[in-house]
């Protein structure tokens, strides 16, 4: 592994060993500037809106949609038969989990899910991205399957065809059973075939009723954080380990398109990359050949390509593969016909953009844009049009959808029972308008999710960060519409920023 590897996970483990964002360096704090946005973007655009000539239109039908997961919102820990996934270990474990918080209850959406899906109807929502929860569906990762688990997704769907909005299903957004990570979790290969019969049942039971169905969220956020930083589940911090995991999710990836055209169904289905613009710092051209920008670009393999080229090429990117090394145990599990599994024909690809990385000469990295409450997130709007043009511009004219998009902002719930994210009205509006640009200059999006429908559970961060449109009160589970979600109503209505 090259110096300049070393010096990405350095600079990750650097981040994660992070605390909170100094006050005053948080997007939606009284005293800041916004990255991206003009001054006084903090005003409610709402009451402002531009005029008919200058607004800005999406294309008709265009998927207006928020996303959750099922370990950040469900709770039921132990309901119905639901068996343990690896977040159930690492959040019970203590000091992982910012306040010692854990999924047990989050939003306790497995019991409200019938008023969350009001919610919905009422935002105007027409697409809802939401993940299934593989404990839930098999206890211990193999075998027959759970049929209780399965009734909640079967009634989820049904409530959203009877209120207009289209499902999108995730089939793993990292709750692994926790039997599955005991036998090896995805540093085995087996598990990708074990996902493979989940995705059988789950198809089988749900295939009809669901048009859009997505993979794996975000493989690289396992690799990166479950392995070789260890602040998310499993907590392992082995680079060698953690390159073989991305052989295997990918290949679990392919497996499972496999595994839905066999089917004979008609639902569409894609993976979930959270794709991180990577730039030089130097301001240098991308693809010139300055070392900044030569570092820029194998970051950028490790981000980005590692991942797209594998699921769209039919290839791992070679710079990547020689940085490694041959002896890595990647290389060495590699094997024949994988690639072509993991190549399978896909109906669309799933965009998360986050946050752009600055890359220097010496392979470190800049910020250069105020971040959120998340110290990893710089606001740059301009990168989500980056992002999404150069996916199409690389990969062709496969059909886009962005499935997460947001931000954490320090909300509060007001006496008069309001919630003002005016940063998150902001960034949102930010981030539309670029990827309204990418769509007039030719990009194929289909729709737009903002990350996410609720305050949730995030992670590492506990319930410390609110990412959501709607804000829930977690001693009583009261929702409360945010300023955002009331203006994001409208934008859905207006079909136009
Ligand atoms: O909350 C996460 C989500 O689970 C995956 N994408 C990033 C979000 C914000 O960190």
């Amino acid at each position: 592994m090259s110096i300049l590897t070393r010096r990405h996970l350095l600079r990750h483990a650097a981040l994660s060993a992070t605390a909170a964002t100094p006050a005053g360096a948080v997007l939606g704090t009284a005293a800041t500037g916004l990255g991206g946005c003009e001054p006084g973007d903090a005003e409610d655009h709402t009451a402002t809106a531009p005029s008919a000539a200058t607004r800005l239109h999406f294309p008709p039908d265009f998927g207006w949609g928020a996303a959750t997961s099922a370990y950040q919102i469900e709770g039921a820990a132990k309901e119905d038969g639901r068996g343990e996934s690896i977040w159930d270990t690492f959040s019970h474990t203590p000091g992982r989990i910012r306040n010692g918080d854990t999924g047990d209850v989050a939003a306790d959406h497995y019991h409200r899910y019938a008023d969350d899906l009001d919610l919905m109807r009422d935002l105007g929502l027409r697409s809802y991205r939401f993940s299934i929860s593989w404990p839930r569906i098999q206890p211990d990762g193999t075998g027959a399957a759970n049929q209780r688990g399965l009734d909640f997704y079967r009634r989820l769907v049904d409530g959203l065809h009877e209120r207009g909005i289209a499902p999108m299903a995730t089939l793993f957004h990292w709750d692994l059973p926790q039997a599955l990570q005991d036998a090896g979790g995805w540093e085995s290969r087996d598990v990708a075939y074990r996902f493979a019969d989940y995705a059988d049942i789950v198809f089988a039971a749900l295939g009809e009723r669901v048009p859009v169905w997505l993979t794996i969220n975000e493989p690289k956020t396992v690799v990166q954080n479950g392995y070789l930083f260890g602040h998310h589940a499993p907590g392992h911090r082995d680079p060698d380990a953690a390159y073989l995991v991305a052989h295997h999710l990918q290949l679990a990836h392919g497996l499972a398109v496999r595994a839905l055209r066999a089917t004979g169904g008609t639902g569409r289905i894609g993976p979930a990359f959270n794709l991180h613009p990577c730039y030089p710092a130097d301001d240098s051209p991308v693809d010139g050949s300055s070392p900044a920008a030569e570092a820029a670009r194998l970051y950028d393999g490790y981000e980005n390509r590692l991942y797209l080229d594998s699921a769209l090429k039919g290839s791992y990117p070679a710079d990547v593969l020689a940085d490694l090394g041959p002896d890595s145990r990647m290389v060495r599990g590699i094997r024949d016909g994988d690639l072509e599994i993991i190549s399978s024909p896909v109906d669309l690809l799933a965009v998360q953009y986050y946050t752009p990385i600055y890359v220097t000469s010496a392979g470190g990295t800049e910020r250069r844009w105020p971040t959120s409450e998340a110290e990893w997130q710089q606001i740059y709007p301009d990168g989500m049009y980056d992002i999404l043009t150069r996916v199409t511009r690389d990969y062709g004219p496969i059909p886009l959808t962005v499935t997460e998009n947001g931000l954490p902002t320090p909300d509060v719930l007001a006496a008069d029972g309001t919630v003002d994210d005016a940063g998150r009205v902001s960034f949102l509006r930010d981030h539309l308008a670029a990827a309204h640009r990418a769509v007039t200059d030719g990009v194929p999006l289909e729709s737009f999710h903002v990350w996410s429908l609720l305050d949730n559970f995030e992670w590492a961060e506990g319930y410390d960060q609110r990412w959501g449109l709607i804000y829930v009160d977690y001693p009583t589970q009261r929702r409360v519409f945010k300023r955002s979600a009331h203006w994001y109503r409208q934008v859905i209505a207006d079909n136009a920023l």
